[in-house]
């Protein structure tokens, strides 16, 4: 009786598991989530809002950057989330063409690519998800020193990697206006170092800025990484140089109590992570093809638009370029007055 029973059981069982794939969801979406470099801070900001928007969608994701901020890194966990067989590539890069060569591979396999925070080129891409234009990003900075040294004496820019795309488009709208807007004509540009998204480079590099002009008066750092350096050097140095630059609040509450900075700036790379990830979801659904004028919402932050990519053409001005792009448009200001308030966030 006992072994008619268990087989009874056995079979019963089989039949539900039976039943239990025929009705199965079909697996998870997957997203490989890469970024430009393990144990930054701001990316490890933007996962979080990968994990929660993963936590509304219901997808799955891995991320991953590599230990020395190299694109070659980058390539060999593209390729392996191409063998995992993802759904979408969300790629923050450090730099805009070494990737397209594997992201195309991708592309041709059915996987959809998203650029978000530091673009690849237009060819290696279905979307770029950015967190303003490059060009208000590298105004707000470019007026901001201005206005901290009096409009007049030298400044200098420290930034991230020599190759990095978003930065790189900074500098150059922040070079642009320099040489054009007579608002910035008592200011003497004298040159960008490389930090490369490291504290220790970043703060040699700015001591050797400062050496090599002893009159600097103001430095732009536009990456989380240097601007913490940046402040700390000119500290060290007892120098009157004020600073400015895209920088996490916690990072910078010091140096903008102690007057190093008048301000900083930032977006919030959590809502960044979660808007990229609700650009993906949307990509693999169909419901946008990445084409100008699609949009997709993002929750709490409302319906974000695909536009066509603008460049500096010859003439100076800006033209419709190759690529399309969505932008948060949400910059934050860190002052001796909101720095506090924005400590426990970022
Ligand atoms: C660093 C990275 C990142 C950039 C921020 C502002 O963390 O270079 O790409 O967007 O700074």
């Amino acid at each position: 009786m006992k072994k008619v029973l268990s087989v009874v059981l056995a079979l019963a069982m089989l039949l539900a598991m039976v039943g239990a794939s025929a009705v199965a969801e079909p697996s998870a979406l997957l997203i490989g989530v890469v970024y430009k470099q393990s144990g930054n801070p701001y990316f490890q900001a933007a996962v979080t809002g990968f994990e929660k928007a993963s936590q509304e969608l219901g997808f799955t994701f891995m991320h991953d950057g590599p230990d020395d901020g190299s694109s070659d890194g980058q390539i060999r966990i593209i390729e392996n989330y191409i063998s995992q067989g993802v759904d979408v590539i969300c790629v923050s890069a450090n730099d805009p063409d070494a990737l397209v060569g594997v992201l195309q591979e991708a592309m041709a396999e059915g996987i959809k690519v998203i650029s978000w925070d530091a673009e690849v080129a237009p060819e290696g891409r279905n979307l770029d998800v950015q967190p303003a234009s490059a060009k208000s990003i590298a105004l707000t900075q470019l007026e901001s020193i201005s206005k901290s040294i009096g409009g007049e004496g030298q400044i200098a820019i420290v930034s991230a990697m020599a190759t990095a795309p978003n930065q790189n488009l900074w500098i150059g709208f922040i070079e642009e206006a320099l040489a054009t807007d007579p608002a910035y004509a008592n200011l003497e540009y004298v040159g960008t170092v490389y930090g490369d998204d490291e504290y220790t480079k970043s703060y040699d590099e700015t001591l050797g800025l400062i050496n090599l002009h002893p009159d600097l008066k103001g430095i732009i750092t536009p990456t989380t990484a240097g601007g913490p350096a940046v402040a700390k050097c000119v500290l060290d140095e007892g120098k009157s140089i004020k600073v400015t630059g895209l920088t996490l609040a916690s990072d910078m509450a010091e140096y903008i109590k102690a007057g190093v900075c008048d301000e900083t700036f930032l977006w919030n790379p959590i809502e960044l992570g979660y808007a990229a990830s609700y650009a993906a979801v949307a990509l693999v659904k169909g419901e946008i093809t990445g084409a100008a004028g699609d949009a997709y919402d993002v929750p709490e932050i409302g319906t974000l638009t695909v536009e066509q990519v603008q460049k500096i053409g010859e003439s100076g001005e800006l033209e419709p370029a190759e690529g399309t792009i969505s932008y948060l448009n949400k910059l934050n200001t860190f002052n001796v007055d909101t720095v506090d308030e924005w400590v426990s966030i970022l």
